[in-house]
């Protein structure tokens, strides 16, 4: 499959991406507000309970995995990857290294990764990866985001795409303004137009092909401490407008993160704007805690509960499907773990 067909899939109608790529130290504060230890087999085993899912097949289009993730056995008998590609769907790796200090604005950060990059993507491509993900951080106060980390992250991103579209994978291009301050929602929309421009422009000087990649960003929401609260409608239309001005009309697919959001505030928001959305972009999600917070809980409870887990799990990934579509309703969330 070509990676434009591969973006397309990733993104397909009712479906999304589960971002199960917490590094090590993550995961490690997820388990630890469940009590579990941060074991190797305990990380399996919680991921392999996701990948089986029913809820796979019908709403997850990819899984974004960690280096460990991507090359673990399951207990089942298949890799990783294989498990995945048996529900449907497809594989796909983090490449970063993670946001480091940056050196001359030391409160702010800069993705790493680039080193010896084409080397691993080969790795990740010959274990079953289809496409890849870079995420750089971006946040709000009245210094930041400075144009040393807008530029810097986005020439990073860029590079990184660039890379991926060479090993013949989809790159996830993750530019994330994040939720922490007070600042209103209109902040929000500013700074991530300014980012969202200066990724665009760096990513057409690395001629990367817009129709292979998909954007993951965050939604234009208020800071978490803000005092002025703003509806899932305001969010919807600010956010559509934000995207339908600032991402060229070629990307295919924008998965949104949760960014700390509950995990129903994550299915409302994107429902709304599936359901204004009168883009050519197919919208849907990526969530990392937004689909896993109630099936972690679930797992806190009792790891050996594989059902449980599951059932939260399956709720999410249906919820999310729905939102994808503009078809969710808040009396389906009436008894559920969240
Ligand atoms: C799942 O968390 C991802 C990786 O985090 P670290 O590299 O910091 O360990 C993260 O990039 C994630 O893919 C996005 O932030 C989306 O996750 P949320 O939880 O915001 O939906």
């Amino acid at each position: 499959m070509d990676i434009r067909e591969i973006a397309k899939r990733m993104c397909a109608k009712g479906k999304g991406i589960l971002a199960a790529d917490e590094s090590t130290g993550t995961i490690a504060k997820r388990f630890k507000s469940i009590n579990v230890e941060n074991l190797e087999k305990n990380r399996l085993i919680f991921r392999q309970t996701l990948f089986n899912s029913s809820g796979m097949k019908d709403y997850i289009g990819g899984v974004i995995l960690f280096d460990e993730t991507i090359k673990q056995k399951t207990t089942l008998g298949l890799t990783i990857p294989e498990l995945i590609k048996q529900h449907g769907s497809i594989p796909g790796i983090k490449v970063d290294k993670g946001a480091k200090p940056m050196a001359g604005s030391n409160e702010e950060t800069i993705t790493e990764g680039l080193d010896g990059l084409r080397e691993r993507l080969k790795e990740y491509y010959d274990l079953g990866a289809r496409f890849t993900k870079w995420r750089a951080v971006y946040k709000i106060s009245n210094k930041y985001p400075s144009l040393q980390s807008i530029k810097s992250n986005a020439h990073a991103l860029a590079r990184y795409s660039a890379l991926v579209q060479e090993a013949k994978m989809v790159p996830i291009v993750e530019p994330e303004v994040l939720m922490d301050g007070s600042h209103d929602i209109d902040k929000c929309y500013k700074v991530t137009t300014d980012v969202l421009n200066e990724c665009y422009n760096e990513l057409e000087i690395h001629k990367v092909d817009l129709k292979g990649t998909v954007l993951k960003p965050n939604m234009i929401i208020p800071g978490s401490e803000c005092k002025n609260k703003s509806s899932s409608q305001e969010i919807a239309e600010k956010t559509l407008d934000c995207l339908k001005k600032n991402v060229p009309s070629d990307v295919p697919g924008i998965a949104f993160l949760s960014g700390g959001q509950s995990e129903i505030e994550a299915s409302k928001n994107l429902n709304e704007i599936n359901k204004i959305n009168n883009s050519n972009f197919l919208i849907t999600f990526s969530y990392g805690r937004g689909l896993q917070a109630s099936a972690l809980k679930e797992f806190g409870k009792d790891q050996e509960n594989l059902k449980n887990i599951q059932m939260a799990f399956n709720h999410r990934a249906k919820m999310n499907g729905l939102s994808s579509k503009g078809e969710w309703l808040e009396d389906l969330e009436k008894g559920s773990a969240a």
